[in-house]
């Protein structure tokens, strides 16, 4: 069944703030046709070859970029065509290759059920940041938020995330007691079911793949959240750098081996000069970007909308 999906105002005003953020300034992004100059494409070998450079440039990859240009050289008729139409055709190319594979629906945030969100990713990437940002655009949104420190090992890491908390003015759940991760996220649920929060957070440590340990530990919550959060919607992301790149596809596959991910929140997006690579990473791994980071402040942090970036992209 379908879950209807009620987008808060906060994820609605993204267009301008996408195409600042990722467009802004580096020229390898701008695969634009500008508008301004009403000239039609001459549509040759030349103009392909050039396309191509600018998608491998912008860090589409070059399997996709390859796959971009074969759907437009079907689709583009003829040996000029008008910027605008050619804008609209690449669109549709770009939905129907990755179309196939991901279902773009944010399924986050649904106040009818209580949410649980299991944060993951390796060091550093922006997981506290990212959960500090999205407990405070969901407070002021109606939910009540418990944010939840499956990082037990780093006293550091509690602050921090005490520090987002009170600033989004919602609660950290952080017992001294219990000293293991899967253990704190057994009893924060119950906690949440007895106190009707209906956003859960949960703030993990970073850990590399070749942490077997550590990614043993991440397994035991993710079997804690199946087992006991089984009528609670649930959604698995792991946080992604948007400036490692390539490096980034290959953190999500191998984290996707221990835990069934549903999504991305593409952290520090920034800071890339290379918007591209928002499609790589979903033509890759087949999972789709939810959330954006577009810097450090509380505010920073947007819904993915992908009919805006091609727009972004293409248009810029
Ligand atoms: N520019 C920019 N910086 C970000 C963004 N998100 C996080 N950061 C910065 O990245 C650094 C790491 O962020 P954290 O949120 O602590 O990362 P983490 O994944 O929780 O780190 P560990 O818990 O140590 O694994 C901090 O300096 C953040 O301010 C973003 O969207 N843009
Ligand atoms: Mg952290």
């Amino acid at each position: 069944m379908a879950i209807i999906i009620l987008m808060p105002n906060w994820l609605k005003d993204s267009i301008s703030k996408i195409k600042q953020a990722l467009f802004k300034t580096n020229e390898s992004t701008q695969l634009s046709f500008s508008l301004k100059e009403d000239i039609p494409l001459e549509i040759n070998d030349e103009f392909y070859e050039n396309l191509l450079e600018k998608l491998i440039k912008a860090d589409i990859g070059f399997d996709l970029s390859e796959k971009i240009i074969g759907g437009l050289k079907k689709q583009v008729q003829g040996s000029t065509i008008r910027k605008e139409d050619f804008q609209t055709i690449f669109k549709t190319v770009v939905k129907d290759i990755l179309g196939n594979k991901i279902n773009y629906e944010l399924v986050l945030f649904n106040k009818t059920k209580p949410n649980i969100i299991l944060i993951v990713g390796v060091n550093g990437s922006g997981k506290t940041t990212s959960i500090g940002k999205l407990a405070n655009k969901l407070k002021s949104d109606g939910f009540k938020v418990l944010i939840v420190a499956a990082d037990t090992f780093r006293a550091a890491a509690q602050d921090q995330l005490s520090i987002w908390a009170d600033k989004a003015q919602v609660e950290v759940y952080a017992p001294p007691e219990i000293k293991k991760p899967d253990a704190v996220v057994f009893s924060a649920i119950e906690k949440a079911k007895k106190d009707n929060y209906n956003l859960v957070l949960i703030d993990t440590a970073g850990r590399l793949h070749s942490q077997a340990n550590l990614m043993d530990e991440l397994k035991k919550i993710d079997n804690v959240i199946e087992k006991n959060a089984q009528d609670l919607l649930k959604e698995k992301l792991i946080v992604l750098d948007a400036t490692i790149g390539q490096n980034a596809i290959m953190q999500a596959e191998l984290f996707s081996k221990t835990v069934g991910l549903t999504g991305i929140i593409l952290a520090k997006l920034d800071s890339s000069a290379k918007g591209g690579v928002v499609l790589n990473i979903m033509d890759k791994l087949a999972l789709p970007v939810k959330l954006i980071g577009l810097g450090e402040k509380m505010d920073d942090i947007l819904e993915f909308n992908f009919d805006e970036y091609l727009k972004g992209l293409i248009e810029s």
